[in-house]
């Protein structure tokens, strides 16, 4: 069993497509094991996406990730990560595969809709900056 972060982005939370993206995740068998709507501030922003602080994009990403509410939750399952990626697609939604959560409802490739942890190591560093260890239910 795997577990990895998700992030419903502003432009999903804005255009009440949550239950529509957690319907798809949920339909693949994967299990919500912990679940919050927040506002990062800029700040925030900034932290969780520190890995990009030198890409061109930072700055843009981070405007955008704390312009409105986000969903973040934790999902299990086997092989979740991997699993959770091929779900979202590629990031620009123009070059994402037909029926994945990016092709569907992605606007471009910063407001492409979804987060997902990209190896075990951002998924352990992703999951506790959400959440608290007894906040993770999972399955019995
Ligand atoms: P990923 O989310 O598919 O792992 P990354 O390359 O890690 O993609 O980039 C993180 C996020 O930064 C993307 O999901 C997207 O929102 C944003 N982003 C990436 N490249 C660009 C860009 O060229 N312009 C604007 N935003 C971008
Ligand atoms: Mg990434």
């Amino acid at each position: 069993m795997e577990r990895t972060l998700v992030m419903i982005k502003p432009d999903g939370v804005q255009r009440n497509l949550i239950g529509k993206i957690i319907n798809i995740f949920e339909e693949k068998g994967l299990k919500v094991i912990a679940l919050k709507k927040v506002r990062l501030s800029k700040e925030q922003a900034k932290a969780f996406y520190i890995v990009h602080k030198d890409r061109p994009f930072y700055e843009e990403l981070t405007d955008y990730m704390s312009s409105g509410p986000v969903v973040a939750m934790v999902l299990e399952g086997e092989d979740a990560i991997k699993r959770v990626r091929e779900i979202m697609g590629a990031t620009d939604p123009a070059e994402a595969a037909e029926g994945t959560i990016r092709k569907l409802f992605g606007l471009d490739k910063g407001r492409n809709t979804v987060h997902g942890s990209d190896s075990p190591e951002s998924a352990s560093k992703e999951i506790p900056f959400f959440f608290s260890e007894f906040e993770l239910i999972g399955a019995e």
